[in-house]
């Protein structure tokens, strides 16, 4: 056994111990695990970025995520729908920094049901970005936050890394114009940092995502996001603006059993979720965290679907005045529409106003997937 895995086998068997297990057996296996992910890593750190973008990950499949949860939290895993950037007034392009760092961390997916996302900026969906068409965005991505336990790169921290399937992190912006979306120039491993500069050409509401292997399991842990690409002209003006994304998740477990519910690769293939989410959790946008607004009030949603399966988007007793289907804000809208599909990667801009107040909920209208999966909202209409 060579220093690294000697070390490594060290410290899974003081980690076990510690969690109050003496399974000698269970130490070789997991040992030869941690070495079989180190191998892993290596390979991957000797692969082009071009080739990790198209790699198909099969070797990566043992995903431990009970051995590697880097952190029990009980921060919020859900973005307000109200916590996006105001509408762009400058009428010349700029340069637009944005930082974006990757986390995984447990938090609740429901009450005494606990999850490890993978995020960008430790909420899901990641950071809403806007700019303007004609501007220059220079994204920055690090893998691990600045500061935190995993913030530099460590050959065992990589090793972990790698054998709970995310070595690397990246971005694929469906706002840019080139290979991957930027994602073969920002493949960034455990530590590291990279960033690339995209001009925004096109308006539009896009969707932005993690694509390293394996790429279905990044975005369905939660590493999605919304850029917005305002018209040299701006939008209307309206009085609130919400920020919504449908996604699915695929837990171990069946929806509400309790405890921490692990990742499951063959829910995920076999397209069946236990859990419809908007914004991350169940009951993310209700009650306090409810979307607000009152009567007679210009209401623009920007939704998305950020993980796999389509979406059909409806709220309970309102029409949408404007649709922009497709991400397609600069095309004419479809007016007075009841319900859309929002393709999987694929986002919409809805405009309208509420004469009547009260509770309007945000659902898919394949409605089990409402009443019995999670994807549930509110929209609270006040009186003037
Ligand atoms: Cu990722």
């Amino acid at each position: 056994m060579n220093k690294i895995s000697s070390l490594l086998f060290f410290s899974i068997a003081l980690s076990s111990l510690t969690s109050g297990c003496s399974d000698e057996e269970k130490y070789k296996a997991m040992a030869e695990k941690y070495t079989d992910s180190k191998v892993e890593y290596e390979k991957h750190k000797l692969m082009s970025p071009a080739d990790m973008a198209a790699h198909n990950d099969k070797e990566m499949s043992h995903v431990m995520p009970n051995a590697n949860t880097p952190k029990i939290g009980s921060d919020e895993i859900s973005r307000n729908a109200d916590d996006l950037p105001p509408p762009i007034n400058r009428t010349q392009e700029q340069v637009v920094r944005v930082d974006l760092y990757t986390d995984e961390l447990v938090a609740e997916m429901m009450p005494e049901v606990t999850y490890q996302y993978w995020t960008y900026n430790g909420k899901v969906p990641a950071p809403f970005i806007r700019v303007r068409e004609g501007d220059t965005v220079e994204i920055h991505l690090r893998h691990g936050k600045a500061g935190s336990e995993h913030s530099t790169h460590s050959e065992h921290d990589a090793a972990q890394h790698a054998a709970a399937g995310h070595s690397a992190h990246s971005i694929d912006l469906h706002a840019v114009i080139g290979v991957g979306g930027g994602a073969p120039l920002m493949q960034v491993a455990q530590g590291e940092e990279k960033s690339f500069r995209f001009k925004a050409t096109r308006a539009g509401i896009y969707i932005y995502h993690c694509a390293s292997p394996h790429i279905p399991t990044h975005i369905a842990n939660g590493m999605y996001g919304m850029i917005l690409v305002e018209p040299t002209e701006g939008l209307s003006k309206v009085d609130r603006e919400f920020y919504v994304m449908q996604g699915d998740f695929y837990t171990s477990g069946k929806y509400g059993d309790k405890g921490f519910q692990s990742f499951s690769k063959d829910k995920l293939l076999a397209e069946h979720p236990e859990y419809f989410l908007f914004n991350g959790r169940v009951n993310s946008l209700s009650g306090e965290r409810a979307l607000k607004a009152k009567v007679g009030e210009k209401i623009r949603l920007f939704v998305g679907v950020g993980s796999h399966i389509p979406a059909n988007f409806h709220i309970i007793g309102a029409i949408f005045d404007n649709l922009y289907k497709d991400g397609a804000i600069t095309s004419p809208p479809l007016k007075n529409v009841q319900t859309t599909t929002i393709a999987a990667g694929s986002a919409v801009m809805i405009e309208f106003t509420i004469d009547v107040a009260g509770k309007y909920l945000l659902v898919d209208h394949n409605l089990t997937r409402s009443i019995d999966k999670g994807a549930l909202a509110e929209l609270i209409i006040a009186d003037k």
